[in-house]
Formats: C-alpha cells, structure tokens, sequence
C-alpha cells in the first residue's frame, strides 16, 4: 500500500526516476481504500514500480476539525444531499501540497467540468504534479472551489455517485502515456483519439482504431481480411488507415470536424 507521506521517488535500477522527470499526483478523497486494487494492477501499477509515477490517496477525513469526522453539512437555502465543507478540503489540499515542492496543478473532478478528451489528457502527463479533488454528496461549497482555483473536468456527461471513478480514469490515461509506461512504445501512438501524423504530413486528426483480428485465420467461417495475411507491410498500414478513417466518418464523423 502506498499511504500518504510515503512519496519518495523511488530508485529502479539505473534509472533515477526524478532525473527523467517523473510524475507525482495526490488524492484527495473520503473513499480512499477504494483506489489501490485499481490503480496497483496493471500498466499503472507497473509505471509505479518502474518510478515512472508515483501517487499518495489522502483521507479528506483525516482534516475534519470534529471528533465525529464529520466533513459535509447540510446546504444553505434547503434542498436534497449535503455539502462538502471548504475547512477540511483546504487545509487537506494545503497539507499535499507541502509534501512535495514541485508546483501542484489542480484539478477537481465535477460534472460541470470541461469534457475530458485525450489533449487534455496529454497537457497533464507533460506535467510534473496533479493534485485530484474528488467529491461526493451534491458537490463542494463553491467558496473553497472559488478559492483553490482549480481546473474543473468531467468525463462525460453521465451522472456518477462521485469524482473517484472519474479521478482513477484520468490518472489511468495519463499514467499510460509516460514515457515507457507501455511495453509497446508504438501502441499509444495508435489508440483511437490519438493524433495521427502519417507520412510526416500535416494531418492533424484524431482517428478511431482500426479493426483487429487474431488466430484462427478463419472462424466459424467467417475470414480474416486478406491483406493481413499477404505480408506486404505497406498494404497493412494502407488498409488500417482506411480503417481508421472509414469508422471514424461512420460512427464518429464529429471527430473529423473538430480540430484536436
Ligand atoms: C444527482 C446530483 N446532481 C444534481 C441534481 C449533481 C451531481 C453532483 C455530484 C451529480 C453527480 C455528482 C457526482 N459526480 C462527480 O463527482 C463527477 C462526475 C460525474 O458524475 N460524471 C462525469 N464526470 C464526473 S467527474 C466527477
């Protein structure tokens, strides 16, 4: 487990995870148990274990200045739910940041963020700190949102119980593509939403992804597209690209139309 307080770069091998500019993000959450089986499987878990990235999950609770932990309350002018108080996440949000000097950006996790897409995913894994504020109930009192200033993202516009699903997405995208975060250093450059730039050209788009097909060669009667198996690498990329193109004017002809 990694707790709070516990951030040192760590050391792997011969690779010094602060000289190649690693990643720091902390948490800020009163679900906190519910991150580590996520975020310690797979990919981000490894880029952990290389020192690509490291993170700390911070009980908002632990900032409660009552004994009964208590950090919402009811909202001024009625209605349903309660509210998260401004006093714990402050000094919750002042404590993460003293534990590292690297500048914090933040970013609160809402439903009247901006729609998160793969270029915002992309400007957060150039930086070197997140600081992720999750809430939960109705939301947060506007007056310490109005004071931390941060930058407010949504991943869709479907309701969620709280911002700890749409935190563990947005590190999970970010966490990937920190350099040799995959195994494959060609496979980020292919996913969907990713920007093509094909034969050094000015294309600047995002595409869906192509098909993909694995053995047997034929499946219940129904046969690989026979260009894959010709050998001819260039046929390949040619007919993968149409792929991309013809799915992405199929089923989402508005990514052609937006500049990414
Ligand atoms: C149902 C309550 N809604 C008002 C009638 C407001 C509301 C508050 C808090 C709705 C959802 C939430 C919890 N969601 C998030 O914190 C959240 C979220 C989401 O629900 N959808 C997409 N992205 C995000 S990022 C954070």
């Amino acid at each position: 487990m990694n707790k709070d307080d516990s951030s040192m770069p760590e050391q792997i091998g011969s690779v010094d995870a602060e000289a190649v500019g690693s990643l720091r993000i902390d948490v800020l959450t009163i679900f906190p148990e519910i991150f580590e089986p996520v975020l310690g499987s797979s990919i981000v878990g490894r880029a952990r274990a290389a020192g690509l990235v490291d993170w700390t999950i911070t009980d908002i609770r632990r900032f409660a200045d009552n004994k009964h932990q208590k950090v919402d309350d009811r909202p001024f002018g009625g209605g349903p739910g309660m509210v998260m108080m401004c006093q714990p996440i402050w000094d919750a949000v002042q404590h993460v940041e003293a534990l590292d000097e690297r500048p914090a950006t933040r970013i609160h996790l809402t439903p009247q963020g901006e729609p998160c897409t793969q270029r915002i995913i992309e400007e957060l894994a150039a930086l070197p700190r997140l600081v992720l504020l999750t809430g939960r109930y109705e939301g947060i009192d506007q007056r310490v949102i109005d004071r931390l200033e941060p930058r407010e993202i949504s991943i869709g516009d479907f309701v969620l119980s709280g911002g700890e699903l749409p935190a563990m997405c947005l590190i999970d995208a970010v966490v990937r593509l920190l350099p040799g975060a995959l195994g494959h250093e060609d496979s980020a450059g292919e996913d969907s939403f990713s920007v093509i730039a094909r034969d050094g050209g000015p294309e600047n788009q995002r595409l869906l992804d192509c098909p993909h097909y694995t053995r047997p060669r034929v499946w219940e009667g129904r046969e690989v597209p026979e260009v894959l198996t010709s050998g001819d690498h260039a046929k390949v990329d040619a007919w993968r690209h149409e792929q991309r193109l013809a799915r992405t004017e199929a089923l989402r002809p508005d990514l052609l139309e937006r500049e990414s």
